[in-house]
């Protein structure tokens, strides 16, 4: 079943990234909808929900996940019928992956506007929307060379070097923990985002925070490029984002960790960088400073808002 394989891809990180996350899902909704046995709309309703469940809780971080979910989901409710239900089902999808594609275009064009002619950018981790940009501006003509962590424990630095190679970008590859030692030769940092919060917080790999920390004591530029489905509408009604903590067996392996019985392996996947230390978050809705998160969630993301309209509502009543 397409459903439980898509799961078990993203569970395994063969298929990871935020953005390709959202879009596997999608596209497991829409085979889903298309293969569906039901027959009727109550027991295609049915299907649909479960499908979703078990998407959604592979891997919790990624916010750009449950927004996908919602979106080929939303209409669900409101259709009469079963074909209804089902063709609007697969188009959602069909839309969703479409408007995905579109959305890294638009990011790789704005983001790349920020690049000037001979500058150093660093990058941390695998992000397509980031390295959009970056393969953008060497496409324009600029001069650009990058430093790429290695990004432990799952070294996705490997695969941003890949593709930096293959594009002929002049590219360095460091450890995590040498960034302070170059950041002096840099003059700009860019990552993609896992989930943005409505205080502009961006959640992204484990190190981010360190790298745009690090970065902002040096007065280095840190952006951030992470399309409007990134950002987390439930932040709103005071929900926190979930940081995913991996098996301790990602970082020491397990024979070893055996002869160490009192030693406990940490492995959080991601973190959460303050909104002080991010200059710019580049959308496809524009590039915005992280202080106007509220104003994406407000306009693209709209059913968050009405969510805490229907709390607040319900709150005040309650309070009369
Ligand atoms: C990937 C990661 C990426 C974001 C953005 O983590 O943190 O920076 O997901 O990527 P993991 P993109 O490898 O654990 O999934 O821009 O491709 O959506």
């Amino acid at each position: 079943m397409f459903v439980t394989e898509t799961a078990e891809k993203i569970k395994s990180m063969e298929i990871r990234g935020a953005g390709r996350i959202a879009r596997a899902a999608a596209e497991a909704m829409r085979h889903h909808a298309m293969e569906t046995q039901a027959r009727d709309l109550v027991s295609f309703r049915r299907e649909m929900e479960s499908a979703a469940q078990t998407l959604v809780t592979t891997r919790p971080t990624a916010v750009s996940l449950p927004n996908a979910i919602h979106l080929v989901m939303s209409g669900l409710e409101r259709a009469a019928t079963f074909e209804e239900a089902q063709n609007g089902m697969i188009i959602r999808a069909e839309q969703f992956i479409q408007s995905s594609h579109h959305a890294l275009e638009k990011i790789a064009q704005f983001g790349a506007r920020h690049i000037r002619d001979g500058d150093i950018i660093l990058t941390h981790c695998n992000s397509e929307a980031a390295l959009g940009c970056i393969l953008e501006a060497y496409r324009s003509g600029k001069e650009i060379e990058v430093f790429a962590t290695e990004v432990r424990p799952r070294n996705q630095g490997l695969v941003t070097i890949r593709t930096l190679n293959d594009a002929g970008i002049k590219t360095n590859f460091i450890v995590d923990s040498a960034v302070r030692s170059f950041i002096h030769e840099i003059d700009l940092v860019l990552v993609g985002a896992d989930a943005v919060t409505v205080n502009g917080a961006v959640v992204n790999k484990i190190g981010t925070a360190q790298v745009a920390h690090t970065a902002t004591e040096a007065r280095v530029n840190v952006l951030v490029a992470a399309e409007t489905y990134k950002f987390a509408p439930r932040t709103i009604i005071g929900e926190l984002i979930q940081i995913e903590e991996r098996e301790g067996s990602e970082v020491l392996a397990y024979e070893i960790s055996q002869t160490l019985p009192h030693v406990t392996v940490r492995n959080p996947a991601f973190d959460v960088t303050p909104v002080e230390y991010i200059d710019l978050i580049v959308t496809e809705a524009g590039v915005i400073p992280p202080q106007m998160a509220y104003i994406i969630i407000r306009d693209y993301l709209g059913w968050g808002i009405e969510e805490f309209h229907k709390n607040f509502e319900i709150n005040t009543r309650n309070e009369e």
